[in-house]
């Protein structure tokens, strides 16, 4: 995209004030991702190849267990020590979760560049209600989330360290877990790690177009979460989105058994221009004129990216 002059010197003089211990910190949470999770890898590479870019992240996602001071709060409150800002809660009663989203600080939508040195990506972080689980389960994540009460305020450092807050887990108490949420095990295994990273798909430069890019990705090999269609779109239309199947993970439980877990995936988000902006030159077009926000209907599906059915795996 074609900036003027003034706007390129105006960004570039608000990307020099802001503060470094985010960037770091952004980069600090995709490092284990990237190690740890091959698809993502790909994807990106593959896109790398044939897109001139940026690649920015639209958001990062979180998963907690919702007791004991280990929920939202827990991993929430370095993000609005750095100025973000809380914002919409969505519920998923079925799955027995709720979920809150946090914006970065204004000018830190629309600074140009990839990765760490761009616009500063939204963050989703969900948590399981887990009050509403039998008291069998209850008392396995329990005893988890009790021995970690006195890291609760590391959560982020535990992320960057790519380690738990809680010893780890036996297998017998994954597999209770799996049997009854999905979501119970993956946080007992991966913790605070980073659930997925989310590439804005409408700041591409070729593959601009979700369905275009979904396309390209699959004949690049990726499998793509076919939970409800390929392509999750919002009912207003403006919100549209798509993930990867997670990586198989080999995991050491406890009891020294090995065994293959689910790990992160990537998603994709094209936000379209809202009707009221349509009038706009493309070049005009900021994220602030885009589909704002999250849709349940939407992110329901996307959860199911973890999901052993999904993912190809039989459980014992
Ligand atoms: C989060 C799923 C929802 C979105 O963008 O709506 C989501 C998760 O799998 O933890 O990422
Ligand atoms: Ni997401």
């Amino acid at each position: 995209l074609a900036l003027s002059v003034s706007a390129q010197k105006r960004r570039i003089t608000m990307a020099a004030a802001e503060v470094p211990l985010m960037r770091k910190l952004l980069a600090g949470f995709v490092k284990p991702y990237f190690e740890k999770n091959p698809t993502a890898v790909t994807a990106l590479e593959l896109i790398h190849k044939e897109d001139a870019g940026p690649i920015c992240y639209d958001h990062f996602a979180f998963r907690t267990f919702g007791v004991d001071g280990c929920g939202i709060d827990s991993i929430a409150q370095i993000f609005i020590d750095l100025g973000y800002k809380t914002r919409d809660e969505l519920r998923f009663p079925a799955k027995k979760l709720r979920a809150l989203w946090f914006s970065p600080p204004e000018h830190l939508y629309e600074v140009d560049g990839e990765l760490e040195n761009g616009p500063a990506p939204r963050i989703f972080i969900s948590e399981l209600l887990v009050d509403q689980l039998t008291e069998k389960s209850q008392s396995v994540i329990r005893k988890y989330t009790t021995a970690a009460t006195q890291y609760n305020r590391h959560a982020a450092t535990a992320s960057v360290l790519n380690t738990l807050t809680w010893p780890t887990p036996s297998f017998a108490d994954y597999q209770q877990l799996a049997r009854e949420s999905e979501y119970a095990a993956w946080t007992l295994v991966n913790g605070y790690s980073l659930n997925h990273a989310t590439v804005s798909v409408h700041s591409l430069s070729q593959l601009c177009n979700i369905s275009k890019l979904n396309q390209f990705l699959q004949s690049g090999g990726i499998k793509l979460n076919s939970e409800g269609g390929i392509l999750k779109v919002s009912p207003d239309g403006g919100l549209q989105q798509s993930s990867s199947v997670a990586d198989s993970v080999q995991y050491a439980f406890a009891d020294g058994e090995v065994e293959t877990v689910a790990g992160s995936y990537i998603e994709f988000a094209e936000r379209l221009v809202l009707p009221a902006y349509s009038s706009l030159k493309l070049e005009e077009v900021r994220e602030c004129h885009r589909r704002e926000g999250f849709e349940v209907g939407n992110a329901d599906k996307i959860f199911e990216s973890t999901s052993s059915d999904q993912m190809g795996i039989q459980r014992r």
